[in-house]
Protein backbone atom coordinates (compact mmCIF):
# COMPACT_ATOMS: atom_id res chain seq x y z
CA UNK A 1 0.00 0.00 0.00
CA UNK A 2 1.47 3.26 -0.80
CA UNK A 3 2.70 5.02 2.27
CA UNK A 4 2.83 9.15 0.73
CA UNK A 5 -0.53 10.72 -0.73
CA UNK A 6 -0.10 11.06 -4.31
CA UNK A 7 -0.69 14.50 -5.72
CA UNK A 8 -3.90 14.84 -7.10
CA UNK A 9 -4.32 14.51 -10.86
CA UNK A 10 -4.45 17.81 -13.59
CA UNK A 11 -7.14 17.95 -16.17
CA UNK A 12 -4.59 17.38 -19.26
CA UNK A 13 -3.50 14.59 -17.10
CA UNK A 14 -7.14 13.26 -16.74
CA UNK A 15 -8.12 14.03 -20.30
CA UNK A 16 -4.50 12.10 -21.81
CA UNK A 17 -4.80 8.87 -19.40
CA UNK A 18 -6.15 5.67 -20.08
CA UNK A 19 -9.10 4.27 -18.75
CA UNK A 20 -9.83 2.00 -16.85
CA UNK A 21 -12.36 -0.71 -15.28
CA UNK A 22 -13.04 -3.14 -13.14
CA UNK A 23 -15.49 -4.87 -10.54
CA UNK A 24 -16.16 -7.28 -7.86
CA UNK A 25 -18.97 -9.15 -7.48
CA UNK A 26 -20.79 -8.67 -3.71
CA UNK A 27 -21.14 -12.48 -3.34
CA UNK A 28 -19.55 -13.23 -0.15
CA UNK A 29 -16.40 -12.48 1.93
CA UNK A 30 -13.62 -10.67 -0.50
CA UNK A 31 -10.40 -13.29 -0.33
CA UNK A 32 -7.09 -12.94 -0.94
CA UNK A 33 -7.72 -14.34 -4.70
CA UNK A 34 -9.58 -11.34 -5.49
CA UNK A 35 -7.43 -9.28 -3.93
CA UNK A 36 -4.14 -10.61 -4.87
CA UNK A 37 -5.46 -11.50 -8.61
CA UNK A 38 -7.15 -7.57 -8.78
CA UNK A 39 -7.64 -5.11 -6.23
CA UNK A 40 -3.86 -4.94 -5.36
CA UNK A 41 -3.04 -4.61 -8.97
CA UNK A 42 -6.03 -1.39 -9.18
CA UNK A 43 -4.27 -0.02 -6.53
CA UNK A 44 -0.87 -0.56 -7.99
CA UNK A 45 -1.50 1.10 -11.29
CA UNK A 46 -4.30 3.58 -10.37
CA UNK A 47 -2.12 6.85 -10.82
CA UNK A 48 -1.53 6.07 -14.20
CA UNK A 49 -4.98 5.75 -15.29
CA UNK A 50 -8.19 7.16 -15.18
CA UNK A 51 -9.94 4.48 -12.99
CA UNK A 52 -13.80 3.52 -12.49
CA UNK A 53 -13.83 0.65 -9.91
CA UNK A 54 -17.57 -0.41 -9.60
CA UNK A 55 -19.50 -3.17 -7.19
CA UNK A 56 -21.26 -5.18 -9.76
CA UNK A 57 -24.46 -5.89 -7.69
CA UNK A 58 -26.01 -6.85 -11.32
CA UNK A 59 -23.92 -9.63 -11.38
CA UNK A 60 -24.19 -10.97 -7.73
CA UNK A 61 -27.73 -12.52 -8.72
CA UNK A 62 -26.73 -14.10 -11.87
CA UNK A 63 -26.48 -16.84 -9.32
CA UNK A 64 -28.82 -17.54 -5.85
CA UNK A 65 -28.48 -14.84 -3.68
CA UNK A 66 -29.65 -13.18 -0.16
CA UNK A 67 -32.04 -10.12 -0.55
CA UNK A 68 -31.02 -9.67 3.13
CA UNK A 69 -27.44 -9.48 2.87
CA UNK A 70 -27.09 -7.75 -0.90
CA UNK A 71 -27.11 -3.88 0.50
CA UNK A 72 -24.51 -4.60 3.24
CA UNK A 73 -22.44 -6.78 0.68
CA UNK A 74 -22.42 -4.28 -2.07
CA UNK A 75 -21.37 -1.65 0.79
CA UNK A 76 -18.90 -3.78 2.28
CA UNK A 77 -16.70 -4.27 -0.95
CA UNK A 78 -16.86 -0.76 -1.77
CA UNK A 79 -15.57 0.04 1.76
CA UNK A 80 -13.01 -2.30 1.10
CA UNK A 81 -11.60 -0.68 -2.42
CA UNK A 82 -10.88 2.34 -0.09
CA UNK A 83 -9.53 -0.03 2.71
CA UNK A 84 -6.93 -1.95 0.30
CA UNK A 85 -5.85 1.53 -1.25
CA UNK A 86 -7.83 2.93 -3.51
CA UNK A 87 -7.37 6.48 -3.94
CA UNK A 88 -10.18 8.93 -4.99
CA UNK A 89 -7.64 11.68 -6.53
CA UNK A 90 -7.21 8.94 -9.06
CA UNK A 91 -10.48 6.27 -8.82
CA UNK A 92 -14.50 6.54 -9.07
CA UNK A 93 -15.82 4.03 -6.83
CA UNK A 94 -19.32 3.61 -7.72
CA UNK A 95 -22.44 0.87 -7.21
CA UNK A 96 -23.29 -0.78 -10.83
CA UNK A 97 -27.00 -0.95 -10.07
CA UNK A 98 -27.00 2.72 -9.54
CA UNK A 99 -26.37 3.17 -12.99
CA UNK A 100 -29.32 2.14 -15.16
CA UNK A 101 -27.34 2.27 -18.22
CA UNK A 102 -25.89 -0.88 -17.53
CA UNK A 103 -28.99 -2.77 -17.84
CA UNK A 104 -30.04 -0.87 -20.87
CA UNK A 105 -26.91 -1.30 -23.26
CA UNK A 106 -26.71 -5.14 -22.06
CA UNK A 107 -30.34 -5.70 -23.84
CA UNK A 108 -29.14 -3.73 -26.69
CA UNK A 109 -26.23 -5.97 -26.76
CA UNK A 110 -27.69 -9.07 -25.98
CA UNK A 111 -29.89 -8.22 -29.65
CA UNK A 112 -26.17 -8.83 -31.51
CA UNK A 113 -24.71 -11.47 -29.46
CA UNK A 114 -24.99 -14.58 -31.07
CA UNK A 115 -26.33 -17.88 -28.73
CA UNK A 116 -23.63 -19.98 -28.73
CA UNK A 117 -20.42 -17.43 -28.63
CA UNK A 118 -22.40 -17.45 -24.54
CA UNK A 119 -22.66 -20.75 -24.31
CA UNK A 120 -18.97 -21.76 -24.82
CA UNK A 121 -17.79 -19.47 -21.69
CA UNK A 122 -15.93 -21.17 -19.46
CA UNK A 123 -17.47 -19.80 -16.52
CA UNK A 124 -20.80 -20.46 -17.77
CA UNK A 125 -20.41 -23.70 -18.17
CA UNK A 126 -18.64 -24.79 -14.46
CA UNK A 127 -21.46 -22.57 -12.80
CA UNK A 128 -24.34 -24.04 -14.92
CA UNK A 129 -23.09 -27.28 -13.93
CA UNK A 130 -23.34 -26.74 -10.22
CA UNK A 131 -26.63 -25.18 -10.43
CA UNK A 132 -28.21 -27.77 -12.17
CA UNK A 133 -32.04 -27.39 -13.40
CA UNK A 134 -31.93 -24.17 -11.96
CA UNK A 135 -29.67 -21.98 -13.90
CA UNK A 136 -31.37 -18.96 -14.86
CA UNK A 137 -30.57 -16.88 -17.91
CA UNK A 138 -28.51 -14.45 -16.24
CA UNK A 139 -25.70 -16.70 -15.36
CA UNK A 140 -25.70 -17.22 -19.25
CA UNK A 141 -25.87 -13.56 -20.00
CA UNK A 142 -23.44 -12.27 -17.38
CA UNK A 143 -20.57 -11.71 -20.22
CA UNK A 144 -22.86 -9.37 -22.28
CA UNK A 145 -23.46 -7.44 -18.98
CA UNK A 146 -20.27 -7.31 -18.75
CA UNK A 147 -19.01 -6.52 -22.13
CA UNK A 148 -21.57 -3.47 -21.02
CA UNK A 149 -19.86 -2.53 -17.78
CA UNK A 150 -16.59 -2.18 -19.87
CA UNK A 151 -18.05 -0.52 -22.72
CA UNK A 152 -20.16 2.21 -21.45
CA UNK A 153 -17.15 3.94 -19.91
CA UNK A 154 -14.88 3.65 -23.11
CA UNK A 155 -12.37 1.57 -20.78
CA UNK A 156 -8.77 0.82 -22.75
CA UNK A 157 -7.64 -1.55 -20.27
CA UNK A 158 -9.62 -4.01 -17.75
CA UNK A 159 -7.40 -5.31 -14.71
CA UNK A 160 -8.85 -8.65 -13.98
CA UNK A 161 -7.35 -12.01 -12.88
CA UNK A 162 -6.81 -14.97 -15.55
CA UNK A 163 -10.52 -16.39 -15.33
CA UNK A 164 -11.86 -13.58 -16.88
CA UNK A 165 -9.75 -12.74 -19.74
CA UNK A 166 -11.59 -15.06 -22.10
CA UNK A 167 -14.97 -12.53 -21.31
CA UNK A 168 -12.70 -9.79 -22.50
CA UNK A 169 -12.02 -11.43 -25.47
CA UNK A 170 -15.94 -11.81 -26.04
CA UNK A 171 -16.32 -8.12 -25.06
CA UNK A 172 -13.82 -7.74 -28.23
CA UNK A 173 -15.94 -10.02 -30.26
CA UNK A 174 -19.10 -7.88 -29.01
CA UNK A 175 -17.28 -4.44 -30.07
CA UNK A 176 -16.19 -5.59 -33.66
CA UNK A 177 -19.45 -6.83 -34.41
CA UNK A 178 -21.65 -3.49 -33.71
CA UNK A 179 -18.77 -1.32 -34.98
CA UNK A 180 -19.26 -4.31 -38.25
CA UNK A 181 -22.93 -3.93 -38.30
CA UNK A 182 -24.05 -0.26 -37.23
CA UNK A 183 -20.90 1.66 -37.54
CA UNK A 184 -21.02 2.97 -40.80
CA UNK A 185 -17.23 3.14 -41.07
CA UNK A 186 -17.06 5.32 -37.56
CA UNK A 187 -16.23 3.46 -33.76
CA UNK A 188 -19.38 3.57 -32.20
CA UNK A 189 -17.34 1.31 -29.00
CA UNK A 190 -13.96 1.45 -28.40
CA UNK A 191 -12.17 -2.72 -27.74
CA UNK A 192 -10.82 -2.97 -24.54
CA UNK A 193 -7.63 -4.89 -23.75
CA UNK A 194 -6.97 -7.28 -20.31
CA UNK A 195 -4.33 -6.38 -17.73
CA UNK A 196 -3.58 -9.12 -16.31
CA UNK A 197 -0.57 -9.11 -13.72
CA UNK A 198 1.35 -12.56 -13.93
CA UNK A 199 2.13 -13.47 -10.11
CA UNK A 200 -1.15 -13.85 -7.77
CA UNK A 201 -3.11 -13.91 -11.68
CA UNK A 202 -4.64 -17.40 -10.53
CA UNK A 203 -4.43 -17.76 -6.89
CA UNK A 204 -6.04 -21.56 -5.90
CA UNK A 205 -7.87 -22.65 -3.27
CA UNK A 206 -6.41 -23.81 0.12
CA UNK A 207 -7.97 -27.17 -0.03
CA UNK A 208 -7.29 -28.45 -3.92
CA UNK A 209 -4.45 -26.30 -5.32
CA UNK A 210 -5.67 -27.61 -8.40
CA UNK A 211 -9.13 -25.43 -8.14
CA UNK A 212 -9.19 -21.10 -8.10
CA UNK A 213 -10.06 -19.40 -4.96
CA UNK A 214 -13.49 -18.79 -5.19
CA UNK A 215 -16.04 -16.48 -2.58
CA UNK A 216 -19.08 -19.34 -3.82
CA UNK A 217 -16.66 -22.32 -2.56
CA UNK A 218 -19.05 -23.57 0.10
CA UNK A 219 -15.79 -24.40 2.48
CA UNK A 220 -14.85 -21.77 3.87
CA UNK A 221 -11.16 -23.93 4.84
CA UNK A 222 -10.95 -23.00 0.98
CA UNK A 223 -9.96 -19.33 1.24
CA UNK A 224 -8.03 -16.82 3.05
CA UNK A 225 -10.99 -13.53 3.67
CA UNK A 226 -9.21 -10.01 3.94
CA UNK A 227 -11.14 -9.84 6.93
CA UNK A 228 -9.98 -13.01 8.62
CA UNK A 229 -9.42 -12.05 12.08
CA UNK A 230 -5.16 -13.44 12.54
CA UNK A 231 -6.66 -16.81 14.73
CA UNK A 232 -8.92 -17.98 11.69
CA UNK A 233 -6.13 -17.05 9.27
CA UNK A 234 -3.98 -19.12 11.25
CA UNK A 235 -5.85 -21.77 11.58
CA UNK A 236 -6.58 -22.16 7.75
CA UNK A 237 -3.01 -22.36 7.07
CA UNK A 238 -2.65 -25.12 9.88
CA UNK A 239 -4.90 -27.63 8.03
CA UNK A 240 -4.43 -26.48 4.35
CA UNK A 241 -3.64 -29.05 1.91
CA UNK A 242 0.04 -29.27 1.24
CA UNK A 243 2.12 -32.38 0.02
CA UNK A 244 4.89 -34.97 1.92
CA UNK A 245 7.71 -33.52 -0.07
CA UNK A 246 10.56 -31.71 1.66
CA UNK A 247 11.84 -29.01 0.18
CA UNK A 248 9.75 -26.24 -1.33
CA UNK A 249 10.42 -24.95 -4.80
CA UNK A 250 7.75 -22.73 -7.11
CA UNK A 251 6.94 -23.83 -10.70
CA UNK A 252 6.54 -27.76 -10.26
CA UNK A 253 3.28 -29.01 -11.84
CA UNK A 254 3.00 -32.29 -9.47
CA UNK A 255 2.87 -30.18 -6.63
CA UNK A 256 0.53 -27.28 -7.16
CA UNK A 257 -0.51 -26.45 -4.09
CA UNK A 258 3.42 -25.85 -3.16
CA UNK A 259 3.45 -23.21 -5.99
CA UNK A 260 0.31 -21.52 -4.64
CA UNK A 261 1.67 -21.16 -1.02
CA UNK A 262 4.85 -20.13 -2.38
CA UNK A 263 3.35 -17.49 -4.73
CA UNK A 264 1.01 -16.31 -1.45
CA UNK A 265 4.64 -15.63 0.26
CA UNK A 266 5.81 -14.20 -2.07
CA UNK A 267 3.10 -12.05 -2.54
CA UNK A 268 2.50 -11.30 1.21
CA UNK A 269 5.30 -10.71 2.38
CA UNK A 270 6.72 -8.57 -0.26
CA UNK A 271 9.46 -10.75 -1.62
CA UNK A 272 10.96 -11.18 -4.59
CA UNK A 273 10.91 -14.82 -5.98
CA UNK A 274 14.28 -15.50 -5.92
CA UNK A 275 14.83 -14.30 -2.38
CA UNK A 276 11.57 -16.85 -1.42
CA UNK A 277 13.01 -19.60 -3.25
CA UNK A 278 16.42 -19.53 -2.03
CA UNK A 279 14.59 -19.17 1.93
CA UNK A 280 12.41 -21.81 1.02
CA UNK A 281 14.55 -24.36 -1.01
CA UNK A 282 15.61 -26.74 2.26
CA UNK A 283 12.09 -26.26 4.47
CA UNK A 284 9.37 -28.46 5.14
CA UNK A 285 5.32 -27.70 5.60
CA UNK A 286 5.98 -27.30 9.63
CA UNK A 287 8.55 -24.66 9.11
CA UNK A 288 7.31 -22.47 6.45
CA UNK A 289 3.21 -22.45 7.47
CA UNK A 290 4.08 -19.77 10.34
CA UNK A 291 6.20 -17.97 8.02
CA UNK A 292 3.30 -17.51 5.72
CA UNK A 293 0.90 -17.16 8.45
CA UNK A 294 2.86 -14.34 10.27
CA UNK A 295 3.50 -12.57 5.99
CA UNK A 296 -0.71 -13.27 6.03
CA UNK A 297 -1.65 -11.90 9.05
CA UNK A 298 1.43 -8.33 8.51
CA UNK A 299 -0.20 -7.85 5.43
CA UNK A 300 -3.76 -7.81 5.68
CA UNK A 301 -3.93 -6.21 9.12
CA UNK A 302 -3.56 -2.55 7.93
CA UNK A 303 -6.23 -3.25 5.45
CA UNK A 304 -8.89 -4.81 8.31
CA UNK A 305 -7.75 -1.26 10.12
CA UNK A 306 -8.35 0.95 7.67
CA UNK A 307 -11.94 -1.12 7.01
CA UNK A 308 -12.99 -0.71 10.31
CA UNK A 309 -12.04 3.22 9.93
CA UNK A 310 -14.07 3.90 7.32
CA UNK A 311 -17.19 1.48 7.78
CA UNK A 312 -17.65 3.39 11.16
CA UNK A 313 -18.69 6.35 9.25
CA UNK A 314 -21.86 5.40 7.06
CA UNK A 315 -22.06 9.06 5.61
CA UNK A 316 -18.73 9.38 4.64
CA UNK A 317 -19.06 5.90 2.45
CA UNK A 318 -22.70 7.36 0.95
CA UNK A 319 -21.03 9.98 0.06
CA UNK A 320 -18.59 8.65 -1.74
CA UNK A 321 -20.60 5.80 -3.77
CA UNK A 322 -23.18 9.72 -4.21
CA UNK A 323 -20.52 10.97 -6.23
CA UNK A 324 -18.88 8.18 -7.91
CA UNK A 325 -22.91 7.65 -9.43
CA UNK A 326 -22.82 11.05 -10.83
CA UNK A 327 -19.58 10.62 -12.42
CA UNK A 328 -20.08 6.98 -14.02
CA UNK A 329 -23.62 8.28 -15.16
CA UNK A 330 -22.45 11.22 -17.30
CA UNK A 331 -20.15 9.14 -18.69
CA UNK A 332 -22.11 5.84 -19.05
CA UNK A 333 -25.25 7.89 -20.35
CA UNK A 334 -23.04 9.20 -23.17
CA UNK A 335 -21.95 6.14 -24.59
CA UNK A 336 -25.39 4.84 -24.34
CA UNK A 337 -27.36 7.53 -26.58
CA UNK A 338 -23.68 6.61 -28.99
CA UNK A 339 -25.12 3.20 -29.22
CA UNK A 340 -28.90 4.02 -29.65
CA UNK A 341 -28.18 6.67 -32.11
CA UNK A 342 -26.40 3.94 -34.16
CA UNK A 343 -29.15 1.63 -33.78
CA UNK A 344 -31.24 3.85 -35.13
CA UNK A 345 -33.33 4.88 -31.87
CA UNK A 346 -35.55 7.80 -31.71
CA UNK A 347 -33.95 9.67 -28.85
CA UNK A 348 -36.36 11.03 -25.85
CA UNK A 349 -37.56 14.69 -26.36
N1 LIG B 1 -8.70 -17.11 -7.29
C1 LIG B 1 -8.48 -15.96 -7.91
N2 LIG B 1 -7.24 -15.59 -8.25
C2 LIG B 1 -6.99 -14.41 -8.86
N3 LIG B 1 -7.97 -13.53 -9.18
C3 LIG B 1 -9.23 -13.85 -8.86
N4 LIG B 1 -10.41 -13.21 -9.01
C4 LIG B 1 -11.41 -13.97 -8.51
N5 LIG B 1 -10.91 -15.11 -8.02
C5 LIG B 1 -9.56 -15.07 -8.21
C6 LIG B 1 -10.54 -11.89 -9.62
O1 LIG B 1 -11.26 -11.08 -8.70
C7 LIG B 1 -12.03 -10.13 -9.44
C8 LIG B 1 -13.41 -10.09 -8.90
O2 LIG B 1 -14.04 -11.33 -9.07
P1 LIG B 1 -15.62 -11.42 -8.93
O3 LIG B 1 -16.04 -11.17 -7.55
O4 LIG B 1 -16.26 -10.55 -9.92
O5 LIG B 1 -16.03 -12.85 -9.36
P2 LIG B 1 -15.27 -14.14 -9.57
O6 LIG B 1 -14.16 -14.02 -10.54
O7 LIG B 1 -16.31 -15.12 -9.97
O8 LIG B 1 -14.70 -14.40 -8.12
P3 LIG B 1 -15.03 -15.52 -7.12
O9 LIG B 1 -14.36 -15.23 -5.86
O10 LIG B 1 -14.75 -16.84 -7.73
O11 LIG B 1 -16.56 -15.34 -6.86
P4 LIG B 1 -17.74 -16.34 -7.07
O12 LIG B 1 -17.36 -17.55 -6.29
O13 LIG B 1 -18.91 -15.60 -6.51
O14 LIG B 1 -17.84 -16.59 -8.52
C9 LIG B 1 -11.94 -10.51 -10.90
O15 LIG B 1 -11.01 -9.65 -11.54
C10 LIG B 1 -11.41 -11.91 -10.86
O16 LIG B 1 -10.63 -12.19 -12.01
Amino acid sequence: MPTTAPAPLTTLEVMTKQRVLSGVQPTGNLHIGNYLGAIRNWVAGQAQYDNFFCVVDLHAITVPHNPATLAADTYAIAALYLACGIDLDYSTIFVQSHVSAHSELTWLLNCITPLNWLEDMIQFKEKAVKQGQNVGVGLLDYPVLMAADILLYDADKVPVGEDQKQHIELTRDIVDRLNHQYGQGETVLKSPAPLIQTDGARVMSLTDGTKKMSKSDPSDLSRINVLDPPDVIQTKIKKCKTDPVRGLTFGDPARPECNNLLTLYMLMSGQSKEAVAAECVEMGWGQFKPLLTEAAIAHLQPIQTKYAEITADKSYLESVLREGRQKAEAIANATLTRVKQALGYSLPL
